[in-house]
């Protein structure tokens, strides 16, 4: 199975750019920017890679980004990402990154998507993988400061293809950030949003009614509501499932106690993706390996997942039918 699973072409919904940024290339962009890191050696650091929750690894997340500095910083980031992207067979991939974690502390806009973009330029021409690229909100920032980074995304638009929510769900739902969301839609963006992974169900529901995604980032939660569950089955609502992740900051205890494989033997659209990889110790075959191991999917399941995020993607009706 193994090597069906390297085989099989693969579409990534849900991965943090700034999330793969790898110890030694942090190691290596920390000290060209003359930044000290308090650990002996990169191994150190992944060491220290061990979480409780989701805050306690958005501390240490928002740290290591705060190495990125320049518009090559952005691109060898992004590059180091497309090489893991070839290697497990990913053929389009959907990449969130988190403008206000950079403009706040005085990076330019422009910097940071020019290096991510002129990478998934490359990306496209060496590789031969397509990509979009989603800007998040910081959602424990104010609906003022999504606006304004709203600004900056419009002057971008010809490369950025959808807005997106993450960081600290819990005291930071979806409706803090009606507005900005329906001033994004207006514009003619995508929008997604981190919903239901430590927050409730009712986050799920808000972030489908009140700001009109089109998928939801996690959404493991969904199953403390049975209406919801249905209303996900009969809409083709898409779930940008994390494995790795959910179980690196808790959400579920360990694989066995992931719900991802019921959901999909149910009929919701759910996708595998990897969220932060650098920080949670995997790619998407990582992820693909660790759910089947625990769960003994057949290749037709395995193939449908692959499916799912073909359908669940913000790729031209065009190119959807060429990867069909
Ligand atoms: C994130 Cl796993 C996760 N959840 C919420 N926000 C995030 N930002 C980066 N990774
Ligand atoms: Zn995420």
């Amino acid at each position: 199975m193994k090597e069906f699973i390297l085989g099989l072409p693969k579409v990534e919904l849900h991965l943090h750019i700034e999330g793969s940024l790898e110890p030694e290339l942090l190691f290596k962009i920390a000290e060209r920017n003359q930044i000290d890191i308090p650990y002996d050696s990169p191994e150190a650091l992944r060491q220290a890679y061990q979480f409780e929750d989701l805050q306690s690894f958005l501390d240490i997340y928002y740290q290591g980004a705060h190495a990125l500095h320049t518009e090559q910083d952005f691109y060898d980031l992004t590059w180091a990402y497309l090489e893991r992207c070839k290697l497990d067979n990913v053929i389009h991939t959907e990449i969130f990154f988190d403008p206000q974690t950079h403009t706040d502390r005085g990076i330019a806009f422009d910097t940071v998507i020019n290096g991510i973009y002129n990478a998934l330029l490359d990306g496209e021409k060496s590789f031969g993988i397509s990509s979009n690229i989603i800007a998040c909100f910081l959602r424990h920032l104010s609906q003022e400061s999504a606006i304004e980074t709203l600004e900056s995304i419009l002057k971008h638009q010809d490369k950025i293809t959808g807005v997106g929510l993450d960081s600290s769900e819990a005291g930071n739902p979806p409706e803090k950030f009606k507005y900005a969301f329906q001033l994004a839609k207006q514009a003619g963006l995508k929008t997604v949003a981190h919903a239901g992974e430590e927050g409730p169900a009712q986050n799920i529901i808000d972030a489908i009614d009140m700001l009109k995604v089109s998928r939801v980032d996690h959404g493991v939660r969904c199953v403390e509501d049975e209406d919801l569950v249905k209303q996900l089955i009969n809409n083709k609502m898409a779930l940008t499932v994390c494995p790795l992740s959910n179980i690196k900051l808790r959400v579920f205890n360990d694989m066995s106690q992931h719900n991802i494989v019921d959901l999909l033997r149910r009929g919701v659209t759910v996708t595998i993706n990897s969220d932060d990889p650098a920080y949670f110790g995997g790619y998407m075959t990582d992820n693909f390996m660790a759910v089947n191991q625990s769960h003994k999917m057949t290749k037709s399941e395995l193939t449908q997942l692959t499916i799912n995020a073909i359908e669940a993607s913000f790729i031209s009706e065009e190119l959807k039918d060429k990867y069909r």
